[in-house]
């Protein structure tokens, strides 16, 4: 196909798409990984807490399924990030991602042994020190996300960043469709990084009972805890955010709920306790309505983003702002 307008995250790491898969730790493994680079995305191998000879295996098995970029995500948060870090520095894998933290002197080592370093930031200031530190593309993340999350929405951030930096913005937190990626590159971001949605791809391994929970989700589902420590993480409102809530309200301290939290993701995605386990997902989870493999879903966010579009090139507030919609267009035939 014919592209005449230049994407600078299209151009950077060599995607057909500008759709990133959003790591997500114990779920995101070589299998969606090399799935969403296959079907012309970028693939994002989540290291969460993989100890160091395994993610250095999932980055080889990630290779392996695919010969398309992909990237791997370090969350700075986690026990083990150093020697996580030095499996990146001796693999070297094109593209590396952050989250959970301020990733400013890991930036320029990577760069120069030739890896393209992209950053997870929640605000402003971080991005423009991210920017300052070298990094050559941001993904911007509203609090609308899954799992760990800053404080401010995606709407109201993505035009503040991208008027604030001149490297190219990918926007995160709470896109789960077409409609949703065509919004974010309205508000000037250049990319778009999807996890939850791809939580239901038939290729990612997760225990269905944390699919079904996905798919049962409504636009009130989730719950946002670990506000008073400091470390806001959004999943599905259960029994054990409604226990963390009450040991919050309690006062408790620091290390008490950080306990609380310790092996609760695995839990839920490997075991599928969506009762007791820390089933992390976005706000945008009431949009995902079945489970597809990963080529549907991406042909679907790509159609959809293309209606978007063209509906959106109708619009004119000079002309009148009737939505081109199907139903629109019925009520007012
Ligand atoms: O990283 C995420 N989401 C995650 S990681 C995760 S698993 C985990 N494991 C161990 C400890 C903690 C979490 C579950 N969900 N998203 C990217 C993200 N990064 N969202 C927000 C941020 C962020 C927050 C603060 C980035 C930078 C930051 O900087 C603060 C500072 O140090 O200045």
């Amino acid at each position: 196909m014919q592209r005449n307008i230049i994407n600078r995250i299209v151009e950077l790491t060599g995607v057909e798409y500008p759709i990133f898969q959003g790591p997500m730790t114990w779920v995101s493994d070589s299998g969606l990984t090399a799935a969403a680079s296959n079907a012309g995305c970028l693939g994002v191998l989540s290291t969460g807490n993989m100890p160091p000879e395994v993610f250095r295996e999932e980055i080889h098995k990630t290779r392996d399924l695919t010969d398309k970029p992909f990237g791997v995500n370090l969350v700075l948060l986690s026990p083990g990030f150093e020697e996580r870090l030095d499996i990146v520095f001796q693999e070297k894998p094109e593209i590396v991602s952050f989250g959970a933290g301020n990733p400013s002197k890991y930036i320029a080592p990577l760069k120069d042994m030739g890896m393209i370093v992209i950053p997870v930031v929640p605000s402003v200031a971080l991005a423009v020190r991210a920017q300052r530190a070298g990094a050559d593309a941001l993904i911007a993340e509203g609090q609308e996300a899954g799992g760990h999350i800053g404080s401010t929405s995606t709407l109201p951030m993505i035009p503040q960043i991208v008027d604030s930096i001149d490297i190219p913005v990918v926007a995160a937190g709470g896109i789960a469709d077409g409609r949703g990626i065509a919004a974010c590159f309205a508000l000037g971001a250049e990319g778009v990084q999807l996890g939850t949605r791809f939580i239901v791809a038939e290729e990612c391994h997760a225990h269905d009972n944390y699919k079904e929970a996905v798919i049962g989700a409504n636009d009130r589902a989730t719950a946002v805890t670990g506000t008073s420590i400091n470390a806001p993480v959004r999943a599905l409102r259960n029994k054990l955010t409604r226990r963390f809530y009450e040991l919050e309200f309690q006062g408790a301290s620091l290390e008490e709920i950080e306990t609380l939290a310790i092996g609760k993701l695995r839990e839920a995605v490997m075991t599928g306790d969506t009762d007791t386990g820390s089933v992390m997902m976005g706000q945008c989870a009431g949009l995902i309505k079945k489970k597809q493999t990963v080529n549907e879903i991406v042909e679907e966010l790509i159609s959809e983003a293309d209606d978007a579009f063209k509906r959106m090139g109708a619009l004119s507030f000079n002309d009148g702002l009737m939505i081109n919609s199907q139903k629109n267009l019925k009520k007012y035939a």
